[in-house]
């Protein structure tokens, strides 16, 4: 049998199979194509951008030194468009502010404006990708240990600008691809050491976002990352979660998760619920922890499988965007992004395929003994050859087939850079 017929067989038996707990295949399909998953462009090149040749700071670290870093701006959007020519369903692209089309000068942060931004914003358009975009407050001379809380006004007055003025770039991109924008704020903001005035620079930070975020613009959405700490900076983080919880409560903002900033033994998707009584939206960054918030390329384990459950059973897929945030410098970046975003497409489908009318059921007349049985049932269903088949459908490598094309774009590109 032939392989495309052999997953087409599968498939059918597989719909029959979940039909059978009332589960409709195609549909879960439909759903997962028309939700987009947003790739972060920082995976192409560790994280390093335009402006300088600096490297990072603040908090966060890439590790390994496998060959083929993209260099130059061609070089991420070339890779950038091989990846998503690998991927099923709509991809969206991540852009933070320090990947700007520069032109070889020196723009400073807060000087940044929409014409830096414009050849992404045709690109994006020419390959049918719509953007998302970041504010930058790490590997600058004035990042130091604090950014929007520092008690120095003029500090604190440069990171306002900025961070301004990338929102109304976002708003720029948002209105030409007729879709908001979602722009991340995460800044590292945090001590090394015992501080005595936590409370001071909660206060200006809370102040400094209140007056960025006081400027209405229509076509783009913000949302601001909480964080446990960053390296060099384990003591005291500015933004942790109880700030951010409670400034996107009050001020009705979307709240970014990040599944790499919590405790190791956290059970992170529970936030999600309570999360969504209170805040109007989540952005997730689907990550992978070891040990601390390593960025890890994302698997499809018990952690993501969760989330994903959770933000479906809370019937939320449409309040919560999804985006990629690790970056592995170890092994192929290319390949990285495959099994991170094919990991969370599973992940999604999974969560879509759960019998959940059923075990709500079973859960109203008490039958816990049932309701445990159909769980556990349910993680060996063939979600798998319906996985294949979304694939299939979509005309992109279905299986381990990926790897040889990644193979085949590390010999003809990336291995000669
Ligand atoms: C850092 C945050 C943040 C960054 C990116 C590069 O801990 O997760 O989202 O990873 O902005
Ligand atoms: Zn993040």
């Amino acid at each position: 049998m032939k392989r495309e017929e052999q997953i087409q067989k599968s498939y059918e038996i597989a719909k029959e199979r979940y039909a059978a707990i009332g589960i409709n295949t195609d549909e879960a399909i439909a759903k997962l194509e028309k939700t987009p998953i947003s790739l972060h462009c920082w995976q192409t090149d560790d994280v390093m951008g335009f402006e300088s040749n600096k490297g990072l700071s603040g908090g966060i670290q890439t590790t390994g030194n496998y060959p083929g870093r993209a260099r130059t701006i061609d070089e991420v959007r070339k890779d950038i468009e091989f990846v998503n020519s690998l991927l099923a369903g709509e991809q969206r692209l991540n852009i933070h502010e320090i990947y700007g089309d520069f032109g070889g000068k020196f723009v400073d942060r807060d000087q940044v404006d929409v014409e830096h931004f414009q050849s992404w914003i045709d690109w994006g358009k020419s390959v049918g990708m719509k953007l998302d975009f970041n504010s930058t407050s790490f590997g600058h001379p004035k990042s130091g240990d604090l950014s929007l809380a520092n008690p120095n006004a003029d500090i604190r007055n440069f990171w306002i600008e900025h961070t301004k003025r990338c929102r109304r770039i976002a708003d720029a991109m948002g209105k030409a691809q007729g879709d908001p924008c979602i722009m991340n704020i995460w800044v590292h903001d945090g001590l090394k050491d015992i501080t005595v005035e936590r409370k001071r620079y909660r206060e200006l930070l809370a102040a400094s976002l209140d007056e960025i975020l006081s400027e209405q613009l229509p076509n783009m959405k913000s949302c601001v990352e909480a964080k446990l700490f960053g390296i060099g900076l384990e003591s005291f983080t500015v933004g942790s979660h109880d700030f951010y919880t409670g400034y996107c409560a009050t001020r009705k903002v979307m709240y970014t998760l990040d599944t790499g900033h919590y405790e190791p033994t956290e059970n992170v998707s529970d936030f999600v619920s309570s999360l969504l009584l209170y805040v109007p939206e989540l952005m997730l960054h689907v990550s992978r922890p070891i040990r601390w918030d390593s960025d890890h390329v994302t698997i499809m384990n018990d952690q993501t499988l969760d989330l994903f459950k959770e933000i479906v059973r809370a019937d939320a897929l449409d309040r919560a965007h999804i985006g990629l945030d690790y970056f592995d410098a170890s092994i192929n970046r290319i390949g990285a992004y495959i099994i991170g975003t094919r990991a969370t497409q599973k992940c999604v489908l999974q969560a879509l395929l759960e019998p959940l009318q059923i075990l709500r059921q079973y859960e109203d007349n008490g039958q816990g003994f049932e309701r445990l049985a159909l769980l556990e049932e349910a993680k060996s269903l063939p979600f798998g050859a319906v996985y294949d088949y979304f694939n299939l459908k979509n005309n992109v490598p279905v299986g381990e087939d990926f790897i040889a094309c990644i193979q085949q774009y590390e010999k003809d590109v990336t291995s000669k850079r």
